[in-house]
């Protein structure tokens, strides 16, 4: 009863070497590995500064090492969190690169976290070291613990942590380290309104990175167009690790700016991006052909990509984007092929080395065409919740397949389909935000009896955040006084674009709030 069952890992994995490469590797450490692949000339530039500058292979390979040495004076050893709260620049992918090769654990925060969101990240994974930008050093300094030393940088390449720098070597033997040895922490927003940092390892990282080389052909002829942020999977591991692995360069953009990728992407040959990269380009009158003819490969991910864009896309540029699928507990999941057929509405095959399948309310794997949970296994799957080893046990199941929360299906042909979530996440502009946080921050504020927020769909964003509100019989609320009083709480992009009030909510026979019925009702 097994239908499409991808248990067994995919041929490309074993037959490209990649899991022999690894197992041969005298250590694991992903920079390591990641220098072994740099050109031969390290002179080469890695980073396209649009405008600027360049930032050759070499001066990644002695910034980071600088910055290795700073952060072990500073007290660090391996296994230490160094949480990083700064603008996307070239010092912070060094400031990356530095932890992987001192064994130090990454954690990106979004810039856009409020201290109410930072202080809970800060106690979680206390880390030993903080950076965060110059004008967020009071702020930080409030919320961190005396045993944490704090460096500032910001989005020009200054701050303390360069001054501290200064002094030392320009070479760092990268600390052995296992495959399973922690790279990164990055955190997701959970269910219960509490984040869970997902722990991925130098091994997980390795393992999707050269999967990822190999499947989109990535090559040192390569030129990345690189405006996503850093601070996730997606900027920070997909598009850096294939443009490393594979000793290619990118333009690299502090974020996504039509008029500036109208200008770069004739100078591009792949460029990676969430939807909203896509609507926005075009909606662009002038985006067409002219601006596509270098670029081999256009990727999507992070949110459905609908299929009418996929459809317009093709019909303005001729090109067909290819959709992937991944998480930040995964990495990458699966892709529609390089070659071969991409499919609107699909996020394509399982990837070599990613078992894949679709599972009934009974664990069992459904046949293709059937809707169920989808599940992975694979090199690429994260070693759990940091912290958290009951929740990490309840998302694996007994034969060590991750519980996605995804739900899709199997098509005849193999490729899969998302067409749902398990539970009420809302993912906007690319970035995830669950209801229950902001819904308890609302609930909190004085007049309010309850409320349910639920993503509706957003031309630009995929979905927008709304907030459904009741007030306490008498209270006298209004959607801008909710949304002034949860400003200084809330990163901006979980923050909800409108909020309604209602007299009371609709609720099913057992209590429970329909969000269905008010995504149909708002959702128009
Ligand atoms: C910014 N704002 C947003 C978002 N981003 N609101 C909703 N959703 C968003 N994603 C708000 C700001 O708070 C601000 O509000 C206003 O929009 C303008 O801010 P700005 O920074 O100028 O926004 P933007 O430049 O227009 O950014 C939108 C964006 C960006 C380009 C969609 O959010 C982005 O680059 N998203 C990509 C996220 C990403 O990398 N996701 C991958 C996750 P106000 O004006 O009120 O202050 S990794 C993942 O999902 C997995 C592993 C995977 O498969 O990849
Ligand atoms: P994150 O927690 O930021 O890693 O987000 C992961 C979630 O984004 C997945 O569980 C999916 O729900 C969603 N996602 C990622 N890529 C796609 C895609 N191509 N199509 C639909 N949903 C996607």
């Amino acid at each position: 009863m097994s239908g499409l069952d991808f248990r067994q890992p995919g041929p490309g994995l074993l037959e490209s070497g990649n899991l022999f490469l690894l197992s041969k590797m005298r250590d694991a450490n992903l920079y390591r590995l990641l220098k072994r692949r740099f050109p031969a000339d390290l002179d080469q530039p890695c980073l396209l500064l649009p405008g600027s500058d360049v930032v050759t292979y070499r001066t990644l390979d002695a910034r980071s090492a600088l910055i290795a040495h700073a952060l072990v004076s500073a007290g660090c050893v391996p296994g230490d969190r160094v949480a990083a709260q700064v603008e996307k620049s070239a010092t912070a992918i060094c400031l990356y690169l530095a932890c992987l090769r001192a064994g130090l654990v990454y954690l990106p925060l979004n810039p856009a976290y409020q201290q109410r969101e930072l202080s809970y990240f800060l106690g979680d994974a206390n880390p030993r070291v903080v950076i965060c930008s110059p004008e967020g050093m009071d702020s930080m300094s409030a919320i961190a613990t005396p045993a944490m030393r704090i460096f500032t940088l910001d989005g020009h390449d200054q701050g303390s942590l360069v001054n501290e720098i200064r002094s030392c070597f320009e070479d760092f033997e990268p600390v052995a380290m296992q495959e399973r040895d922690l790279a990164a922490i990055l955190y997701t927003s959970g269910t219960t309104g509490r984040s869970k940092g997902a722990m991925l390892s130098h091994g997980n990282l390795a393992a999707n990175a050269l999967t990822l080389v190999e499947n989109w052909g990535v090559s040192a002829a390569d030129v990345l167009y690189h405006a996503l942020p850093i601070f996730h999977v997606h900027g920070l591991f997909v598009a850096l690790h294939c443009v490393l692995l594979s000793g290619s360069r990118m333009w690299f953009c502090p974020k996504f700016d039509v008029a500036q990728a109208l200008e770069l992407l004739p100078r591009s040959s792949v460029m990676m991006g969430v939807p909203t990269f896509y609507t926005r380009l075009l909606a662009n009158p002038d985006f067409g052909r002219k601006h596509c003819d270098t670029v081999r490969v256009f990727i999507s991910g992070s949110a459905p990509l609908l299929p009418e864009t996929f459809a317009l896309f093709e019909s303005r540029t001729g090109q067909r984007i290819l959709e992937r699928y991944g998480m930040t507990e995964t990495g990458m999941n699966t892709s529609n092929p390089l070659f071969g057929e991409r499919i609107a509405g699909s996020v394509g095959l399982p990837l070599p080395g990613v078992a894949a399948r679709v599972v009934g309310k009974d664990g069992q794997s459904v046949p293709a065409g059937e809707i169920g949970g989808i599940e992975v296994k694979g090199p690429n799957v994260f070693n759990g919740y940091w912290g958290m080893p009951e929740k990490t046990a309840e998302e694996f199941t007994a034969d060590g397949f991750f519980r996605t929360g995804d739900i899709g299906k199997f098509c005849p042909n193999g490729y899969l389909q998302i067409v749902g979530r398990a539970n009420d996440l809302i993912i906007t502009g690319g970035l995830n935000v669950y209801p229950k946080e902001i819904e308890e921050l609302i609930d909190a504020l004085p007049g309010v009896a309850e409320s349910a927020v639920i993503g509706v769909p957003h031309p630009d964003l995929g979905e927008a955040v709304t907030a459904v509100v009741v007030a306490k019989p008498g209270a006298r609320l209004n959607s801008n006084g909710i949304i002034a009083s949860l400003k200084s709480q809330l990163a901006g992009f979980k923050m909800p674009r409108y909020v309604y009030m209602v007299a009371d909510l609709p609720r099913n026979t057992m209590g429970k709030v329909q969000k269905n019925i008010l995504r149909q009702q708002y959702g128009k």
